[in-house]
């Protein structure tokens, strides 16, 4: 018999709706009949396909752990009834939900900072301050680090949100005399944006990169700062997809730079659609004002101490990249490749501070060794554009890095505030589990981070669910649900007996005339069925269907990565020649941008670490220092597909919330004990049962 009664609710799978609410009309076996609300239809299901509802006073309901029924349609009905109110946060258990709103909500000024800064935060509620004052006030009393991880899809709210939390901390300890780091920490922000977000199809304002920032706190002050990055998707320079931007920073210059300026640059009276590397792509965004945006560019430039020279150089590095992607080739397909007539190769020349003919030999004629010696190769178009490319990506990327350092170096620990021992709060605010149609080498660096985070979080719970239950006296068989995610990311990154994904691409990087289908190949050899067809659905690798690449069962679901131009993204290769031509330029900036290499029989040679390599050492220091923290999370939510406030695809939620681990969460919470009563509620409650079992 199931315990369910008639008039009891039901949550039912729905075509159109996802899910419906539906009463029981009647019980019979394994099968109920079923009507569903605001209808006089009923329908036969099978008992184990629903799920209960709550009953109507959990509507609304703050923190979803805390719903009688823990169950998908619950919580996403919560979610959705709370939006339809402007409640855009929730709690749920350990992480605190926000979905975007798609409109400005007044609740982020002063009068709401000092509500959360000076108030009950039981009795307020959930909200992004509520977090971050969390947060503040652990770390001035327990003393220990503490983290806020922000993720969630494309478009979700991430960096909204790591900006509140910003603007919070720099608002409660801003003092009318202190040092003005808490202005400089607000203004690291829209230099970043400007060279480090893009319009997206998803997101007018989207972070092309991955951001920790680390705020230092002595005595409760601010007394420094450090921003550490991943991932800048360096390729956007050259080329965008339909409807989408370069960089907000080429934009911003090409219509704010004065015109002594510009023609310095050689961008006299040119625009957009002059430059290769902008010309498909969408000139404006809609109530977006670049020169402003330009404006606010260079006062935050100033306020961070960037000087005048530094400034000028950083455009005029700019303005190089955009002469680069200017060189056109005489013809496609000739086998050797000649420089167009009219191609700005002086210009390039001139303002990289080398000789043209030096560069002209290292794009069309490079000399490479072979054994013991140097022979000229002859290169084609294709190949030429490529290494002219690379060059281009590559000096963005060290602009990209230089501004940073820089703005690190102006946030660093402000000794004169630091009175004693300092610990920090750190943000990260990073793009969350992808599955796109094609999925490729990026996507398998962003989930594998993802897979890793979702392992922090895993153990994270097993162990404050451990403690509770020790408290307690509780007899219970502990499982660290951390280890669920292990046989994946032991797929990934795995670099003993059986190497991983990463390090099979890296040895295929280096054996000659490898390929994408060898390096394809390997991997089906190594993890291929039978001897992975998987006792767990994570970690289960296999080929996919058109064989162009392989599938991966990470936590969040299923992913089909193709391998086309592995390789070259994980070699990432740039031509030494030019690399030397400007570590030599007769321009200081930029022969300091590309320091000497060192010998390359030097053991940690940057050049010679893959992409892959970079970033598995990057978010392994990462994941050190979040492991010294005590973590909160955050997951951000994309409401809809449409960018419009008030619309809330329930399918769409549903799945993000099994993507971002607070399903997952769930499910945990689930296999403990869940519900937890103070044993002041509980008497009164159940004591009635006691008396029964004495009468009887
Ligand atoms: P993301 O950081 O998660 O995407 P954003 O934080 O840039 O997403 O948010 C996208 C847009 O949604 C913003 O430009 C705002 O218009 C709107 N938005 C988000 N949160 C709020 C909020 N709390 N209040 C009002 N509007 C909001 V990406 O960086 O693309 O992964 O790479
Ligand atoms: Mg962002």
């Amino acid at each position: 018999m199931s315990d369910l009664n008639s008039k009891d609710y039901v949550w039912i799978a729905d075509k159109a709706e996802t899910f419906a609410r539906a009463c029981i009309v009647l019980t019979d076996g394994d099968m109920v009949r079923v009507r569903k609300m605001d209808s006089t239809d009923e329908v036969t299901v099978a008992i184990d396909a629903t799920e209960k509802c709550n009953p109507p006073n959990f509507d609304k309901c703050d923190d979803m752990a805390e719903l009688t029924h823990l169950n998908e349609p619950s919580v996403v009905h919560n979610l959705r009834q709370r939006y339809a109110d402007d409640l855009i946060y929730t709690y749920s258990g350990l992480f605190l939900v926000a979905v975007n709103p798609y409109a400005p909500l007044a609740i982020y000024d002063e009068n709401y900072v000092s509500m959360y800064h000076d108030g009950d935060l039981k009795a307020l509620k959930p909200h992004i301050f509520a977090i971050t004052e969390r947060t503040y006030q652990n770390v001035r009393a327990k003393r220990k680090n503490q983290s806020i991880l922000v993720t969630g899809e494309s478009g979700a709210g991430k960096t909204e949100n790591t900006k509140k939390i910003i603007q919070y901390l720099s608002s409660i300890t801003h003092q009318a005399k202190s040092s003005n780091i808490e202005e400089k920490i607000l203004q690291a922000n829209p230099i970043l944006e400007s060279f480090g977000n893009a319009q997206t199809i998803r997101n007018h304002n989207s972070s092309r990169f991955g951001k920790f920032i680390r705020i230092e706190f002595a005595s409760g002050q601010i007394v420094g700062a450090n921003i550490d990055w991943y991932l800048l998707e360096k390729s956007r320079v050259l080329k965008q997809t339909a409807k989408e931007r370069n960089f907000h920073i080429f934009y911003q210059f090409l219509s704010g730079l004065p015109k002594n300026k510009r023609a310095e640059l050689g961008l006299d009276g040119k625009g957009v659609r002059d430059f290769a590397y902008l010309r498909d792509s969408n000139p404006t965004i809609p109530h977006i004002d670049d020169r402003a945006e330009f404006g606010q560019l260079l006062t935050s430039f100033r306020i961070m101490g960037f000087n005048d020279a530094e400034i000028h150089a950083i455009f005029r590095t700019l303005a190089l990249i955009l002469h680069l992607g200017n060189i056109d080739f005489m013809s496609m397909k000739a086998d050797q490749a000649q420089f167009a007539r009219g191609a700005p190769v002086d210009r390039v020349a001139e303002m990289a501070g080398f000789p043209a003919d030096a560069f002209t030999t290292a794009v069309l004629r490079p000399k490479v060794k072979a054994g013991k010696e140097f022979v000229t190769q002859s290169r084609t178009p294709f190949q030429a554009r490529a290494t002219i490319d690379a060059v281009a990506k590559m000096l963005y990327e060290r602009i990209f890095r230089f501004i940073v350092d820089k703005i690190n170096e102006e946030l660093v620990l402000d000794e004169t505030r630091a009175t004693g021992e300092s610990n920090f709060i750190g943000v990260l605010d990073i793009a969350g589990f992808e599955i796109f149609t094609k999925n490729s080498f990026e996507q398998l660096c962003i989930n594998y981070t993802n897979e890793r985070l979702q392992q922090f979080f895993n153990h994270h719970m097993f162990i404050l669910e451990q403690n509770e239950y020790l408290k307690e006296n509780i007899n219970w068989k502990f499982i660290d649900f951390g280890n669920d995610l292990q046989p994946t990311i032991d797929l990934i990154d795995a670099r003993g007996k059986q190497h991983g994904v990463m390090a099979l691409l890296d040895e295929e990087c280096i054996v000659p005339r490898a390929t994408d289908r060898s390096f394809l190949e390997k991997l089906v050899k190594n993890w291929g069925e039978p001897k992975n067809a998987g006792k767990t659905l994570t970690g289960k690798f296999s080929q996919n269907k058109f064989k162009t690449g392989f599938i991966i069962h990470h936590y969040a679901g299923k992913v089909d990565y193709d391998v086309d131009q592995w390789l070259e993204k994980n070699k990432d290769p740039v031509s030494e020649a030019i690399m030397s031509l400007l570590g030599n330029s007769t321009d200081p900036f930029l022969a300091a941008l590309f320091p000497a290499t060192p010998s390359l029989s030097g053991k940690r040679n940057n050049m010679l670490r893959t992409v892959g390599t970079k970033h598995k050492e990057q978010l392994a220091d990462l994941m050190d220092q979040l492991s010294s923290t005590t973590p909160h999370f955050v997951r951000c939510i994309l409401p809809n597909n449409m960018k419009l406030p008030k619309k809330f695809d329930k399918q769409l939620v549903l799945d993000q919330l099994r993507c971002n681990g607070v399903l997952e969460g769930i499910r945990i919470a689930r296999s403990g004990y869940p519900n937890r009563i103070f044993f002041k509620d509980f008497l009164p409650r159940y004591s009635i049962f006691r008396l029964r079992a004495r009468i009887e």
